[in-house]
Protein backbone atom coordinates (compact mmCIF):
# COMPACT_ATOMS: atom_id res chain seq x y z
CA UNK A 1 0.00 0.00 0.00
CA UNK A 2 1.44 3.70 -0.54
CA UNK A 3 0.73 6.28 1.44
CA UNK A 4 -0.30 8.80 -1.33
CA UNK A 5 -2.89 6.59 -2.42
CA UNK A 6 -6.43 8.66 -3.20
CA UNK A 7 -6.29 12.32 -3.96
CA UNK A 8 -3.35 14.63 -2.63
CA UNK A 9 -4.20 16.28 0.61
CA UNK A 10 -3.51 20.20 1.03
CA UNK A 11 -1.03 20.86 3.97
CA UNK A 12 -2.98 22.46 6.32
CA UNK A 13 -2.77 23.48 10.28
CA UNK A 14 -4.47 24.09 13.74
CA UNK A 15 -4.28 25.96 16.52
CA UNK A 16 -3.82 24.48 19.86
CA UNK A 17 -4.20 26.41 22.98
CA UNK A 18 -1.35 24.53 25.07
CA UNK A 19 -3.12 26.47 28.39
CA UNK A 20 -6.46 25.45 28.29
CA UNK A 21 -6.03 22.29 25.84
CA UNK A 22 -8.23 23.82 23.09
CA UNK A 23 -8.88 22.84 19.13
CA UNK A 24 -9.36 25.98 17.52
CA UNK A 25 -12.33 24.67 15.25
CA UNK A 26 -12.72 20.77 15.29
CA UNK A 27 -14.78 19.49 12.77
CA UNK A 28 -16.21 16.35 15.09
CA UNK A 29 -17.12 16.76 18.67
CA UNK A 30 -17.92 12.97 20.52
CA UNK A 31 -19.25 13.60 23.40
CA UNK A 32 -19.99 10.87 26.02
CA UNK A 33 -22.08 11.18 29.10
CA UNK A 34 -23.32 9.04 31.82
CA UNK A 35 -25.65 7.39 30.49
CA UNK A 36 -23.13 6.05 27.23
CA UNK A 37 -21.14 4.68 29.84
CA UNK A 38 -23.40 1.74 31.75
CA UNK A 39 -21.42 -1.40 31.88
CA UNK A 40 -18.29 0.27 32.37
CA UNK A 41 -18.33 0.97 36.64
CA UNK A 42 -18.11 -0.59 39.23
CA UNK A 43 -21.06 0.62 41.29
CA UNK A 44 -24.11 0.35 39.06
CA UNK A 45 -26.17 1.89 40.97
CA UNK A 46 -24.10 5.38 41.45
CA UNK A 47 -24.02 5.38 37.37
CA UNK A 48 -28.10 5.76 37.68
CA UNK A 49 -28.36 8.23 40.32
CA UNK A 50 -25.84 10.13 38.46
CA UNK A 51 -27.66 9.71 35.35
CA UNK A 52 -30.94 10.27 36.73
CA UNK A 53 -29.75 13.48 38.13
CA UNK A 54 -28.42 15.38 35.33
CA UNK A 55 -26.44 12.62 32.93
CA UNK A 56 -23.00 14.95 33.10
CA UNK A 57 -20.74 14.57 30.41
CA UNK A 58 -18.10 11.97 30.89
CA UNK A 59 -15.68 12.90 27.84
CA UNK A 60 -15.22 14.52 24.40
CA UNK A 61 -12.77 14.07 22.14
CA UNK A 62 -12.20 16.50 19.52
CA UNK A 63 -10.85 15.61 16.01
CA UNK A 64 -10.15 17.37 12.86
CA UNK A 65 -11.70 15.63 9.94
CA UNK A 66 -8.69 13.34 8.38
CA UNK A 67 -8.78 9.84 5.82
CA UNK A 68 -9.24 6.93 8.22
CA UNK A 69 -6.93 5.38 5.87
CA UNK A 70 -3.24 4.10 5.92
CA UNK A 71 -0.80 6.52 5.70
CA UNK A 72 -2.81 9.42 7.41
CA UNK A 73 -2.64 10.26 11.17
CA UNK A 74 -5.77 10.58 13.42
CA UNK A 75 -5.24 13.63 15.88
CA UNK A 76 -7.16 14.28 18.70
CA UNK A 77 -8.01 16.85 22.06
CA UNK A 78 -9.02 14.22 24.73
CA UNK A 79 -10.99 15.78 27.54
CA UNK A 80 -11.77 13.92 30.24
CA UNK A 81 -13.87 15.62 33.20
CA UNK A 82 -13.31 14.94 36.41
CA UNK A 83 -15.59 12.99 38.79
CA UNK A 84 -16.33 9.54 40.82
CA UNK A 85 -19.66 7.11 40.17
CA UNK A 86 -19.61 6.38 43.69
CA UNK A 87 -16.10 6.49 44.72
CA UNK A 88 -15.07 5.43 41.44
CA UNK A 89 -12.89 8.31 39.21
CA UNK A 90 -14.65 9.20 36.23
CA UNK A 91 -12.65 7.57 33.18
CA UNK A 92 -12.87 6.81 29.41
CA UNK A 93 -14.50 3.21 27.74
CA UNK A 94 -11.14 2.03 26.73
CA UNK A 95 -10.22 0.08 23.76
CA UNK A 96 -7.84 -2.07 21.73
CA UNK A 97 -7.30 -0.89 18.04
CA UNK A 98 -9.10 -2.99 15.18
CA UNK A 99 -6.02 -3.22 13.73
CA UNK A 100 -4.14 -4.22 16.78
CA UNK A 101 -0.68 -2.94 16.21
CA UNK A 102 -0.98 0.25 16.03
CA UNK A 103 0.56 2.59 18.77
CA UNK A 104 -0.83 6.23 19.89
CA UNK A 105 1.08 8.79 21.42
CA UNK A 106 -0.93 10.92 24.68
CA UNK A 107 0.63 14.14 25.23
CA UNK A 108 -1.22 15.08 28.82
CA UNK A 109 -1.64 19.02 28.42
CA UNK A 110 -3.66 19.50 31.80
CA UNK A 111 -5.35 17.54 34.53
CA UNK A 112 -3.86 14.23 36.63
CA UNK A 113 -4.98 10.90 36.59
CA UNK A 114 -3.94 7.93 34.93
CA UNK A 115 -3.20 6.04 31.43
CA UNK A 116 -4.72 2.19 32.01
CA UNK A 117 -3.26 -0.60 29.78
CA UNK A 118 -4.07 -3.65 29.14
CA UNK A 119 -3.29 -7.02 26.74
CA UNK A 120 -5.37 -9.47 25.69
CA UNK A 121 -3.65 -11.81 28.51
CA UNK A 122 -4.03 -9.65 30.63
CA UNK A 123 -1.05 -7.85 31.47
CA UNK A 124 -2.01 -4.51 32.99
CA UNK A 125 0.38 -1.49 33.11
CA UNK A 126 -0.63 1.78 34.44
CA UNK A 127 1.36 5.21 33.71
CA UNK A 128 0.89 8.50 35.55
CA UNK A 129 -0.79 11.09 33.69
CA UNK A 130 0.11 15.07 34.35
CA UNK A 131 0.54 18.18 32.69
CA UNK A 132 3.40 18.01 30.18
CA UNK A 133 4.11 14.15 30.10
CA UNK A 134 3.51 12.20 26.96
CA UNK A 135 2.30 8.17 27.64
CA UNK A 136 3.31 6.03 24.46
CA UNK A 137 0.61 3.49 24.29
CA UNK A 138 2.65 0.64 22.56
CA UNK A 139 0.89 -1.44 19.84
CA UNK A 140 -1.84 -4.75 21.29
CA UNK A 141 -2.58 -2.54 24.26
CA UNK A 142 -5.59 -1.41 25.42
CA UNK A 143 -5.84 1.45 27.04
CA UNK A 144 -8.58 4.13 28.86
CA UNK A 145 -7.77 7.41 30.48
CA UNK A 146 -8.66 8.02 34.38
CA UNK A 147 -9.22 10.90 35.90
CA UNK A 148 -7.97 11.21 39.19
CA UNK A 149 -8.06 15.24 39.68
CA UNK A 150 -10.56 17.77 40.21
CA UNK A 151 -9.96 19.73 36.77
CA UNK A 152 -10.74 17.95 33.32
CA UNK A 153 -7.87 15.90 32.23
CA UNK A 154 -6.71 16.55 28.49
CA UNK A 155 -4.35 14.83 26.08
CA UNK A 156 -3.62 15.12 22.66
CA UNK A 157 -3.70 11.98 20.97
CA UNK A 158 -1.88 10.89 17.74
CA UNK A 159 -2.29 7.70 16.32
CA UNK A 160 -2.35 5.69 12.51
CA UNK A 161 -5.90 6.89 10.70
CA UNK A 162 -6.84 3.29 9.64
CA UNK A 163 -6.24 2.03 13.14
CA UNK A 164 -9.94 1.59 14.33
CA UNK A 165 -11.16 1.25 17.53
CA UNK A 166 -12.15 -2.44 18.90
CA UNK A 167 -14.65 -0.94 22.17
CA UNK A 168 -16.58 -4.65 22.29
CA UNK A 169 -13.76 -6.46 23.59
CA UNK A 170 -13.37 -4.59 26.65
CA UNK A 171 -16.77 -4.10 27.22
CA UNK A 172 -16.30 -7.64 27.71
CA UNK A 173 -13.21 -8.32 29.38
CA UNK A 174 -12.75 -4.77 31.65
CA UNK A 175 -9.68 -3.94 32.63
CA UNK A 176 -8.24 -5.74 35.87
CA UNK A 177 -7.68 -2.71 38.02
CA UNK A 178 -9.64 0.27 38.85
CA UNK A 179 -8.89 3.63 40.35
CA UNK A 180 -11.08 5.06 43.51
CA UNK A 181 -10.76 8.06 45.59
CA UNK A 182 -11.31 7.06 49.27
CA UNK A 183 -11.30 9.36 52.08
CA UNK A 184 -8.99 11.74 49.85
CA UNK A 185 -6.36 9.27 49.05
CA UNK A 186 -6.18 7.34 45.41
CA UNK A 187 -6.80 3.87 46.13
CA UNK A 188 -5.97 1.48 42.54
CA UNK A 189 -7.45 -2.20 42.73
C1 LIG B 1 -8.48 8.45 22.02
C2 LIG B 1 -9.78 8.00 22.67
C3 LIG B 1 -10.46 9.04 23.55
C4 LIG B 1 -11.80 8.52 24.11
O1 LIG B 1 -8.69 9.42 21.06
O2 LIG B 1 -10.65 7.59 21.64
O3 LIG B 1 -9.63 9.35 24.62
O4 LIG B 1 -11.66 7.26 24.72
P1 LIG B 1 -12.49 5.98 24.21
O5 LIG B 1 -12.27 5.90 22.73
O6 LIG B 1 -11.90 4.83 24.92
O7 LIG B 1 -13.93 6.20 24.52
C5 LIG B 1 -7.85 7.20 21.42
O8 LIG B 1 -7.30 6.40 22.13
N1 LIG B 1 -8.00 6.99 20.12
O9 LIG B 1 -7.51 5.90 19.54
ZN1 LIG C 1 -6.69 4.60 20.95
Amino acid sequence: MNATDGPLMTPWAVDIDLVTGTMAEPDRVLTRKASDMRGYYRDEAALEQLIGQDDPIHYEVFEKRIPETYGHLLLCISKLYPGCVGDECFMTKGHYHTISGTAETYLCIRGTGYMMMKTSDGVCHSEAMRRHRMVYVPPHWAHRSINTGDEPLISFCVYPADAGHNYGDIATEGFPRRVFIRQGKEVIE
